[in-house]
């Protein structure tokens, strides 16, 4: 019990150097630090529970007839720069994931190679922090199946999804840890509703990790690069909303 309120104290004391920063949508329920403790408990014992019953537990899928009429976009709807600008210009034509770090086998993989792969189509629903959800279908290639391809190390940890978008002045990013990698239903999603994905989505490529939440979704992957920590990226708490509004890293729904 002490431990817990102590840890709930460490939690908002992190929260609270976040702060006074911009920040629109996502962050409207974290700035009540109440909120921001109930989730901080909430995901330790996501974490334990997801992991604790095989750690590979699926999200719900859904029907076709169950997708939604609107799937707002949220955060960028835009990528950012020349380079993105040309590549969207000319249909990701000479575009490439890039995917390096502690990988035996750094890659370049264009659009028709992450194509070409075995590919996964699921229907599932978006839970972003801010209060809305939204059904989708989403196809790529298994996160998985592009990692064997680079034989990622085996002291890499975590994956950090670098992204093309410029958020409130700075470059967004996301990570994973490699249990969630290894899912199943993790995947590099080029399609949803079955049409290339939209620049608002994140073209020409996103991450859907379906037992997370919105923020995790990274869109406008460029690069993923795998780590054996976190320290050393940007502000070191793994993501975007993790280094600037005490959100959760793990962030399990
Ligand atoms: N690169 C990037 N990825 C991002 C964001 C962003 O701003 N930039 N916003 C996140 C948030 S908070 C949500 S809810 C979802 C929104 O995805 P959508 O635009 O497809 O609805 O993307 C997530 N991934
Ligand atoms: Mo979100």
């Amino acid at each position: 019990m002490s431990r817990l309120i102590l840890s709930r104290r460490g939690l908002i004391r992190t929260g609270a150097l976040g702060g006074g920063l911009l920040l629109s949508g996502c962050d409207k329920l974290y700035q009540q630090p109440g909120f921001r403790s109930v989730l901080a408990d909430a995901e330790n014992l996501h974490r334990i529970t997801q992991r604790g019953l095989g750690g590979q537990s699926l999200a719900r899928e859904y029907a076709p007839s169950q997708m939604s009429p609107v799937f707002r976009a949220n955060g960028s709807t835009q990528g950012a720069g020349e380079d993105y600008k040309r590549h969207l210009a000319s249909g990701f034509a000479g575009w490439a994931l890039r995917v390096d770090g502690l990988v035996e086998r750094p890659l370049d993989l264009p659009l028709t190679a992450l194509k070409a792969l075995p590919q996964r189509a699921q229907i599932t629903r978006h839970d972003c922090v801010e209060g809305w959800s939204a059904i989708g279908g989403w196809q790529g290639p298994q996160l998985s199946r592009v990692l064997d391809l680079a034989r990622v190390k085996p002291e890499a940890k975590y994956l950090v999804f670098h992204c093309a978008d410029i958020y409130g002045g700075a470059p967004y990013y996301e990570s994973i840890d490699m249990v969630d990698a290894h899912h199943p239903q993790t995947i590099l999603a080029w399609a949803m509703n079955g049409r290339p994905l939209e620049e608002a989505h994140g073209a020409p490529l996103r991450l859907r990790v379906e037992r997370h939440l919105g923020y995790k979704q990274a869109k406008f992957v460029t690069r993923i690069e795998a780590r054996d920590t976190l320290a050393g990226v940007y502000g070191g708490k793994g993501g975007y909303w993790e280094d600037r509004s005490g959100y959760a890293w793990y962030a399990g729904i």
